[in-house]
Parts: structure tokens; sequence; C-alpha cells
């Protein structure tokens, strides 16, 4: 048993709560932002999603509270940054909490390690792409404002999925869907030798990887989404292949032949 545990049980006598002594709690709201919202609702005409990014010690408390109204009209993905800081041993209920608040769409982040950043924008293509508001077509431009309080990462999560996107291209950590019957496709053409698809989407040769493979088809069709990310010091566009649409226009070819003759069962 380690150390803090005993303790935690051995100790008695620790004050419950803390107790401010009637000092006048400082109002944390300083003028600064509010300068900051106001430019904000100016901008936010422009705006297809919100990521509000706060820090995950503090999931209920120190959000600014004005933003709720703005939060309202437009897509909004909370990011809750800084997760390798924070004790997440009841991550479920914190997230039950923040859904009886109104915000269902959630992701814990860490920006040092890169963790679920690379969730974001798959995320937020979907937020926009199912927002009535906002019916858009394929490869056209979204723009997600990043929001925020001071010092809660909001740069640090912009340079990670800079780094991300922008250099490594997205990854995927779970093929869903289409994905997967493009993923079975793919294992069969390249099993049977069968690699029309190569020449059919430009490709530079045959690769077992369905998600570089989907990369390349959605490049190759321009089945992009372009999200432009604005920032205090400028914006940031990242360009994320729309693997949905690969896997459909992939899954439509294979079935109309034009990847070439194949055999599903064995003789
Ligand atoms: N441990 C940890 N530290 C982080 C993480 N993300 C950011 N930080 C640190 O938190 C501090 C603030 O990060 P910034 O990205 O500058 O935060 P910001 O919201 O842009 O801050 P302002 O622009 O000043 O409002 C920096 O020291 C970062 O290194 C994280 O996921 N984990
Ligand atoms: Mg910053």
């Amino acid at each position: 048993m380690r150390l803090t545990s005993v303790l935690r049980g051995a100790v008695v006598g620790l004050r419950e709560r803390f107790d401010f002594g009637g000092r006048d709690v400082a109002r944390w709201f300083p003028g600064h932002m509010a300068k900051g919202l106001k430019d904000m609702k100016t901008r936010l005409r422009v705006v297809d999603c919100l990521l509000e990014v706060h820090d995950a010690r503090i999931p209920f408390s120190g959000r600014n509270p004005l933003l709720k109204e703005a939060l309202s009209i437009r897509p909004h993905l909370l990011v809750l940054n800084k997760m390798d800081l924070a004790d997440l041993t009841h991550k479920s209920r914190i997230l039950e909490q923040l859904e009886r608040q109104g915000l269902k769409h959630v992701l814990f982040t860490d920006c040092l390690k890169d963790e679920n950043i690379k969730e974001i924008l798959p995320l937020v293509t979907k937020l926009i792409s199912n927002s009535e508001r906002y019916q858009r077509a394929e490869n056209v431009e979204s723009c997600l404002m990043v929001i925020g309080v001071p010092n809660v990462g909001k740069s640090s999560v912009i340079n990670s999925m800079r780094r991300l996107h922008l250099r490594k291209g997205t990854i995927r950590d779970h093929l869903v869907g289409e994905e997967i019957i493009a993923d079975y496709l793919l294992y069969t053409l390249n099993h049977q030798q069968q690699f029309s698809y190569v020449e059919r989407y430009g490709l530079t040769s045959p690769c077992d990887d369905v998600e570089s493979v989907l990369k390349s088809i959605a490049l190759y069709l321009g089945k992009t989404n372009r999200i432009r990310v604005r920032t205090g010091t400028g914006d940031v566009t990242v360009r994320a292949p729309n693997y949905n649409a690969a896997a459909c226009d992939f899954i439509y070819s294979f079935r109309k032949g034009h990847l070439g003759k194949v055999m599903l069962d064995q003789a």
C-alpha cells in the first residue's frame, strides 16, 4: 500500500472545508477577458465550431460563465487539457456531470505527450457536419475558434494539432463502419495480387495499411476538410482527409468492378 493511502485513512482532524474567513474572494473575471469576449463575439459570425480548452483538474469551475451564451450558438467541444496532472479516478462521473450541464462533447488531452489530440479534428469535423445551421458539402473550409481562460494550454493544443496534422497527417485510433469494410476489401485485393487500385487512385505502390491508403485516396479525390484554426497569433489551416468519403468511394469502385476481378470465397 502506498504511504499516501495509509495516511489518508489514518490522519484524523483534517479540515473538511476551506474557510475563507470572510475574506472577499477576488472576482476572477478581469476586464481584459471582457474585452476578449467582445472581440470574440464579433468574430463568432465566421466560426463553425468552438473548441474550449480548460484545465482537467477543474472540470466544473473556472470556466468563463459569459462564454456559455456564446457557446450555445455554435457546436462546442470541451477539451480538458493537462490530464497528466489530473486524478481521473472518477472520470465517468465527471463526464456524466458535464453532460447534465449540457456538455456532451468532451475530450481529455495531454499536450506534453500529444495524448488524444488526434481525436479533436475528426470530432470537430463531425460536429460541424451534423450542425443544422451549417449543413455543408465536402471540401469546404471550416473555421474553428480556440477559446479558454489563461494558461489552460490553448497554444499547446494548437501546436500539438499542428504537429500531428501538418507533419504526420491525421492518424486515427479506431476504424469505423465503411473503413472496416474498406480494410477488408484492401486485404482481399492485396491477397489476390489485384493491384488496380494503385493506378486508379494514383498511389505509388501497393500498400496494406488501410489508413494510409484511405488518406491517399482522400487527397487524390480532393475529399478533404480544411479547418482553419483561429489563434491569437494568426490562423493555422489544417487539412483533414475525409476518411469516410474515401472509404465509400473505395467500396463503390470495388462493387462496380473498377478495382479488378476478385473472388471473395475460397474454392
Ligand atoms: N502538464 C501539462 N502541462 C501542459 C499541458 N498543456 C500545456 N501545459 C503547460 O501549461 C502552460 C500553459 O500552456 P499554454 O499553451 O501557454 O496555455 P495558453 O492557454 O495558451 O495560455 P495563455 O495564452 O497565456 O492564455 C505551459 O507551461 C505548458 O507547457 C499538458 O497537457 N500537461
Ligand atoms: Mg497562449
